[in-house]
């Protein structure tokens, strides 16, 4: 690291010049090899570089933090996001949610780290969250409304996230039920609601989102590489992660006070209208077996409805869903 705060100061003071790989060695008093790697893990931490043969390398971004400063410079929402409490590295934003949550932080109070060792998904499953390169947050909201409504509110973040995703990358993401985002059918964004609640009135929801912005496809680890994408992998722009968190607490505030004063209705057809798998065949892994059928929509509440091949419609509260042939 001492080597790498070097480089950087080198590339600061070389300003708008290239700096050459032999030039960079001997200011490292490292091989040429060894300049590369760093480079490599420089992108990795989000410096963009370019590279122009016999010119050398130039830093022409840097990597953008998601701290208070930026999010707060311009934000238009009222209340998502207007207390933020941002970590460069965290095990988990909704560990640390959950204890604010405890401690009474206020509706729309944000978690948001650089990076997590262990970021969760559902069922106890890891959620792999690199340095610099994604979004990584925990929105803690405190609607009056029964535990069992929870579900819903995973929609409508999908929705406002798949909203905040198009307008500010112009790409067209596509919901899988219940809580994936998907671009060309990979995996970008996942989203996992947790509660504090007692048998009638949630005190807290903690909605976790995982968003990977600026990876590149190679950046992916081997078990999930197949799986997922970026907004970068897919639209070959670097996005500011700031400006994306802004325009999901501004969507999300919308959808949400639409959603506590009109009900579900209005979300359902939003949410309709971006997903991936209705109309077509569908398995539903369920804990308790497979559920094969048709994927017909979703109830009120946000159940997911399959017609089976015998005719009967499967009402599934939780599932993992997988394309049928
Ligand atoms: P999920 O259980 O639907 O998805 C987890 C699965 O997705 C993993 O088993 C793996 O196959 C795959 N996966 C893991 N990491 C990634 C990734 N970066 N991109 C694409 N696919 C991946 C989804 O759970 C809910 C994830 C919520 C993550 C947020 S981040 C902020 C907050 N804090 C926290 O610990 N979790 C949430």
């Amino acid at each position: 690291t001492e080597l790498r705060k070097r480089l950087i100061e080198a590339f600061t003071e070389a300003g708008d010049e290239y700096l050459s790989g032999q030039h960079l060695a001997d200011i490292a008093g490292c091989s040429r090899t060894a300049v590369w790697k760093h480079i490599e893990e420089l992108r990795k931490e989000g410096f963009v570089f370019e590279a122009v043969k016999k010119k050398g390398y130039k830093i022409v971004k840097a990597p953008e933090k998601v701290t208070p400063d930026e999010i707060g410079f311009g934000l238009k929402s009222e209340f998502i996001g207007r207390h933020i409490h941002y970590e460069e590295k965290v095990e988990s934003t909704q560990k640390i949610a959950h204890r604010l949550a405890t401690e009474g932080a206020v509706n729309g109070t944000v978690v948001v780290a650089d990076e997590q060792t262990s970021g969760r998904g559902r069922m106890d499953r890891s959620w792999h969250s690199p340095k610099f390169s994604g979004i990584w947050m925990s929105i803690i909201l405190r609607p009056n409304l029964p535990p069992h409504q929870a579900p819903q509110l995973t929609l409508v973040t999908a929705v406002a996230v798949v909203q905040a995703i198009e307008e500010v990358t112009g790409l067209n993401p596509q919901i899988k039920w219940p809580n994936d985002i998907l671009i060309d059918g990979r995996k970008t964004t996942g989203i996992l609601t947790e509660l504090q609640a007692d048998a009638d009135r949630i005190h807290a929801i903690i909605i976790g989102i995982g968003i990977n912005v600026n990876q590149s496809q190679e950046d992916f680890p081997e078990e999930i590489a197949r799986i997922a994408t970026s907004l970068l992998a897919a639209s070959g722009k670097t996005v500011s992660r700031a400006s994306l968190m802004q325009e999901i607490f501004v969507r999300l505030e919308k959808l949400y006070l639409t959603y506590l004063n009109h009900g579900f209705q209005p979300i359902k057809l939003l949410w309709e209208s971006y997903a991936l798998s209705l109309g077509k065949e569908i398995i539903a892994r369920t804990v308790a077996g497979d559920i094969k059928g048709k994927a017909l929509g979703i109830t009120d509440e946000g159940v997911l409805k399959i017609l089976q091949e015998d005719g009967e419609v499967r009402h599934v509260y939780s599932a993992d869903i997988h394309l049928g042939e």
